[in-house]
């Protein structure tokens, strides 16, 4: 096998294996000759990268990425910034290992899997949720308040149009959104939101099925969103994602209606307090059902992975967009748009 990859950590000519997960390698962009070494993520990564200290070099892979880690990888390709808002116990990180789950087993919608710098967290979760399916409810690992924040990738292929999109989703202990209802010093931490291409806002379809709980999660939600726009941390040029998540408890308390008009009430409040430039998205799922007689797990996963992967680069990945441009320099740190 003559053929060499430019990226020094696939060993295509040894394996055969593409470490980007093409079957077809002339459709990785790292691949043998049309490629432009300045354009190398792994070896200019890595150049940066020997900047930092030790151990994050021998984290890379083995954890979820830093954020200085996800800035250096998007100044060597494009990728979209995905945060997740929600409080604990919402199914944040069940989302994101979902994703990845239903990613595995097959393309999402003409998306296939194309590879991910965080293979081994990915595995950890799934490895929990298999040992917990086996209990009557399911569970995901609690994100601990430790863990500060993190981020799970994921890169897309799609087969017919033969385009690479990366996908960052932001995962941290959901303790730090509450914190940030009612604290602005808090809410200025919440550095992947301001940054964010695209904002999943949850909501917990759990709680809008029980009529006691039902206008406390809503008030939530818009009280937060409301903080969050006052203290300057969302934006119109987001794309905005209402989740409502857990929606197998929405149909086995068969309160759909009046969970879908809770949702369209949310909505216009966050269409009003935002005016974002795009329609708000609304999708429902249930990520892991509590019942496992419950056919639909999963529902709802795939519909929100192909609207963000739909979404045209133009609105997000740092390019120009009407008369707001947006910086190349563009980090968590700096996450300031040019107006
Ligand atoms: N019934 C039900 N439970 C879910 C669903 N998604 C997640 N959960 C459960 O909700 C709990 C909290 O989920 P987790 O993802 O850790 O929440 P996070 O704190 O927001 O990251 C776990 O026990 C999950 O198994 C769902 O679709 N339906
Ligand atoms: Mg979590």
């Amino acid at each position: 096998m003559d053929a060499q990859c430019s990226n020094p950590q696939c060993h295509y000519s040894e394996s055969g294996k593409c470490i980007e997960g093409y079957e077809d390698v002339s459709h990785c962009e790292s691949f043998n000759a049309e490629f432009d070494p300045a354009d190398n993520i792994e070896e200019t990564a890595l150049s940066e990268l020997a900047k930092e200290p030790t151990s994050s070099r021998e984290l890379l892979g083995k954890e979820k990425l830093s954020p200085e880690w996800v800035d250096t990888l998007l100044k060597q390709r494009k990728g979209v910034v995905v945060a997740c808002i929600g409080p604990a116990a919402i199914g944040k990180t069940t989302l994101m290992a979902c994703i990845f789950e239903q990613l595995s087993l097959s393309a999402i919608e003409q998306w296939n899997f194309a590879g991910s710098k965080t293979l081994a967290p990915f595995e950890r979760l799934r490895h929990s949720a298999r040992i917990t399916s086996k209990r009557t409810t399911p569970s995901t690992d609690r994100t601990l308040t430790s863990e500060g924040l993190g981020f799970f990738h994921l890169a897309f292929h799609h087969q017919q149009q033969g385009k690479r999109k990366d996908l960052y989703f932001a995962d941290r202990p959901g303790e730090d959104f509450t914190f940030a209802a009612n604290n602005s010093e808090a809410a200025q931490g919440l550095i992947e939101v301001k940054r964010a291409d695209i904002v999943l806002l949850l909501i917990n379809g759990e709680l809008l099925s029980n009529p006691q709980l039902r206008h406390a999660e809503k008030q939530r939600v818009r009280t937060l969103t409301s903080v969050l726009k006052q203290d300057g941390i969302l934006f119109p040029s987001q794309n905005i994602f209402l989740i409502c998540t857990k929606y197998d408890q929405v149909v086995k308390s068969q309160t759909e209606t009046s969970c879908m008009s809770d949702i369209a009430d949310i909505a216009e409040h966050v269409t009003r307090v935002l005016e974002p430039n795009r329609p708000v998205n609304q999708q429902c799922v249930a990520a892991c059902p509590e019942s496992l007689d419950y056919s639909q797990a999963g529902e709802g996963v795939s519909a929100i992975v192909k609207t963000i992967l739909e979404i045209d680069d133009v609105l997000v990945c740092g390019h120009e967009n009407g008369n707001r441009s947006y910086p190349s320099h563009r980090t968590f740190t700096n996450a300031e748009l040019w107006s």
